[in-house]
Formats: structure tokens, sequence, C-alpha cells
């Protein structure tokens, strides 16, 4: 009996797995196939000119020496740092990506954005954070997206959302000529920001064959195409040279 007890339950699961679809299983872990890779740099490191705080001591006093500007950041590892990767072709004619409740949240701490580069799905929540406490101005410079403008005089915490794919929406402070960031608008969520490793990895995938772009802000655009299947892992690098 105890064996057709599991056996039921097994069924159950199975069928459970069938309404849920290729993106869960029963632990929470995402079904389907994986790309993940490393970006690499070669060639001689920018040295990024620092950025003079001295008009905002609240956000000079947060650094123990002066901040350097984000363009470009090689890691120790000789991987580029900031670069969006996502799927740009490839999903299933009418596939349609769960929508996320979870909000993605920039900060501004210190007269910087923190990530300085991230994605987001139309129609998810951007929660956008003043923790420093003195005035800040974001601006949203997307075409296919309407500008925003908000005003953020003290520590506060305004929520917007974005209706169109684009890569990528810039933003900028008004108040703060250094302060940039950039954020990759997608209809899914296959996407992914190489960190202080310079790897990315994005999940999930349903078999096909991808196009796949990394996007950095000084080095620009890189394509691969990628084919997957199942729940393997493919390997795609991309390399930036030094311009
Ligand atoms: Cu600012």
């Amino acid at each position: 009996m105890r064996t057709l007890g599991k056996v039921v339950t097994l069924v159950a699961v199975v069928a459970a797995l069938g309404v849920v679809g290729w993106r869960s299983t029963v632990d929470g872990a995402q079904a389907g196939a994986t790309i993940s890779g490393t970006i690499k740099f070669t060639g001689t490191r920018p040295v990024m000119a620092k950025i003079d705080m001295s008009d905002e001591p609240v956000c000079k006093g947060k650094y123990p020496a002066a901040p350097t500007k984000e363009d470009v950041i090689v890691n120790g590892n000789g991987t580029l740092d900031n670069v969006f990767v996502y799927v740009k072709a490839g999903l299933p004619a009418g596939f349609k990506a769960p929508a996320v409740a979870t909000p993605v949240v920039l900060d501004q701490d210190g007269c910087r954005y923190h990530p300085h580069v991230f994605g987001i799905m139309v129609g998810q929540s951007l929660s956008i954070k003043n923790s420093d406490g003195i005035a800040h101005n974001i601006k949203a410079k997307g075409v296919k997206n309407r500008p925003f403008n908000i005003s953020q005089p003290t520590s506060m915490t305004t929520a917007r959302t974005f209706t169109a794919a684009e890569v990528m929406v810039p933003l900028e402070c008004s108040v703060h000529g250094w302060m940039k960031s950039y954020v990759g608008v997608l209809p899914h969520g296959f996407f992914a920001v190489s960190g202080t490793n310079g790897t990315f990895s994005i999940k999930g995938l349903p078999p096909g064959t991808y196009t796949i772009e990394a996007w950095h802000e000084r080095y620009g655009v890189q394509t691969a195409t990628v084919t997957v299947a199942g729940t393997a892992t493919k390997t795609q690098d991309f390399t930036f040279a030094a311009k």
C-alpha cells in the first residue's frame, strides 16, 4: 500500500507540474534551460574620473575616498561589470511571462544609483528610493516609454512602472550631473546583469534558438545565437575590447 501511495503521489505531482507548466517545479526551482557565461574584457583598463561631491557633504561623507564614475568597471578577474544580457528574440510565439509582484528597488545612496544597471519587466513596479535625505530629481529618458521627472526633496520612495519594452532607458538626476543609471525593460524575465565576478545566468528558458544580446553603456552591444533544449545549460561568453 505504501508503494501505491507513493505512485499516487508521484502521479499527482506530475499532473500538478503539467498545470503549472515548464517554469516551475515542486521545490520552486525553475525548470527549463539555462544560458550562462562570462563577460570578458580585453585591452587597457580605462581609468574612471573621480566624482567631486564637495557640494554634497552628506554623500561625500559616505565614502572613505572620492568615488569614481561607473561607466566602465573592470573586475579584478579581468571581466566586465554592469553588462545587461537578455533574450532579444526567439521565445515561442504567444509566450506570455507571468507577472512579477516583487518590485525592483533603485536606491539613491551616496549620490549614486544602486544598481547602476538593472532590468525590469513591463508592468513591474520600480521602487525609487532616496536614502540620502537630500534632494534628488530622477528623470527617465525613455523613447518608447513616457519620460518621467520625479522630485524627491528628502528621504522617500516613489513607485513607477514602464509600459513598453525598451533597452535601455537612461535614468539621471538633474541635481547631480554624475548620477546615471540604465534600466532594460522587457516583456519577459529572461535577463541578467554581470556582477563583480563578470558572470551572468538566464534560467528557465523553453527549448528554442535565441538571440542573446549583451549591452554595455560604453562598449555597445554584441549578439549571439544560442540553441537550448530541456534543462541543459549552454555557455555563451562575450568579449568587449577597450576603445
Ligand atoms: Cu541626485
